[in-house]
């Protein structure tokens, strides 16, 4: 009787092993015949309530069975056990032959961008461009421009004052005179860069921005050739008619002094935050050269004369792309920057 249930639990547990598709159901199966609490341990444990002559016998076939089921346990788990490793490496196959995807590529800022067309344009009418320190002296950003030290003009440009006596540029007209003293005239030359003023930011003033200096000294220099470079700027930049004014704006370095506007891109010239509800945007100071300026830079006003203008860079991309907002610029917004 004991003989048939050991044969019949090892021949039922063997085809358990057999169809068992996972670990876990093959441990199921070795906790169920071979565990501490399975039928082959308890019999094992009867085994002294045997008569004598069955002892042999019944022991010989609960070896025999135990052993037979655990080497096809063993066995059963080597199969599924790299069956699992064929399936992992079939999932996680990968082509190493293939390209790489290669890293993701940047673009140049929009100021950058409308920069170096203006580089371009002004190389190609013959203007160098040149570049001046972010930290400037007193002497540079305002003396030399015909701004004295009372002179009310120093507080049309609030201004962030370092150590010393230094200062962060306000503009980059001190490239003006760096050019002119250091190239003499006749000088044509461009000064795209940074500069900073310590006023409070709105949709259209940052404290840091960028605007492009441009000047030219010559003989006989007038403002029609002011106007003619006016105007080829800003068809290079909007390829289309944009309406412009010119009205008299006041600057130490320059007389007579000029304001031009440009009507605002964003609302059409109804009113919005970018134009102040005018309707006009600043963009492009200029005039003819003071002959005081011409003078500190060693420059003889009676031969030589010209004109200087100081784009406001961060507004005219503003105008370009229609952005409404100046502060979008340099938020560092990705979502912003990739629509460019
Ligand atoms: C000047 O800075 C003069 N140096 C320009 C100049 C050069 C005049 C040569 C004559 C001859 P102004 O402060 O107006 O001028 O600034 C020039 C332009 O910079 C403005 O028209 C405007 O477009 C831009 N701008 C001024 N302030 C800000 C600001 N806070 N944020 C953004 N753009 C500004």
């Amino acid at each position: 009787m004991l003989d048939q249930s050991i044969q019949e639990l090892e021949s039922r547990s063997l085809a358990r092993i057999a169809s068992a598709a996972t670990l876990e159901e093959l441990e199921a199966v070795r906790v169920d015949a071979l565990g501490r609490k399975g039928p082959l341990a308890q019999a094992g444990k009867e085994m002294g309530k045997l008569p004598p002559e069955d002892r042999a016998r019944i022991g010989k076939l609960l070896n025999s069975a135990r052993q037979n089921l655990e080497q096809a346990l063993e066995s059963k788990k080597r199969g599924l056990d790299s069956g699992s490793l064929n399936a992992r490496l079939d999932a996680e196959w990968l082509d190493v032959t293939l390209p790489a995807p290669g890293p993701r590529r940047g673009h140049l800022h929009p100021i950058t961008r409308i920069q170096r067309e203006l580089e371009d344009l002004f190389a190609s009418l013959g203007f160098a461009t040149l570049d001046g320190p972010e930290v400037e002296t007193e002497y540079y950003n305002f003396d030399a421009l015909n701004i004295p030290a009372d002179h009310p003009a120093r507080d049309m440009q609030d201004t962030f004052w370092l150590d010393g006596g230094n200062l962060l540029r306000t503009h980059t007209s001190p490239v003006q005179v760096r050019g002119m003293e250091r190239l003499g005239p006749p000088l044509r030359m461009i000064a795209p860069g940074r500069v900073f003023r310590n006023e409070s930011v709105d949709a259209s003033h940052e404290h840091t921005f960028y605007q492009l200096e441009g000047m030219m000294i010559d003989r006989d220099v007038s403002v029609a050739h002011l106007l003619y470079f006016m105007k080829t700027l800003l068809a290079a930049i909007f390829h289309r008619e944009v309406t412009v004014r010119l009205r008299p704006g006041y600057f130490p370095f320059v007389e007579p002094g000029f304001e031009l506007d440009i009507q605002c891109l964003i609302c059409g010239g109804s009113g919005c935050p970018v134009c102040k509800q005018s309707g006009w945007v600043e963009l492009l100071p200029c005039g003819l050269v003071n002959p005081n300026v011409l003078r500190m830079s060693g420059i003889d006003p009676a031969e030589w004369n010209g004109f200087a203008f100081g784009l406001g860079l961060t507004r005219l991309v503003m105008m370009r792309y229609a952005i409404d907002d100046i502060r979008h610029l340099q938020g560092g917004d990705l979502r912003f920057l990739e629509q460019f």
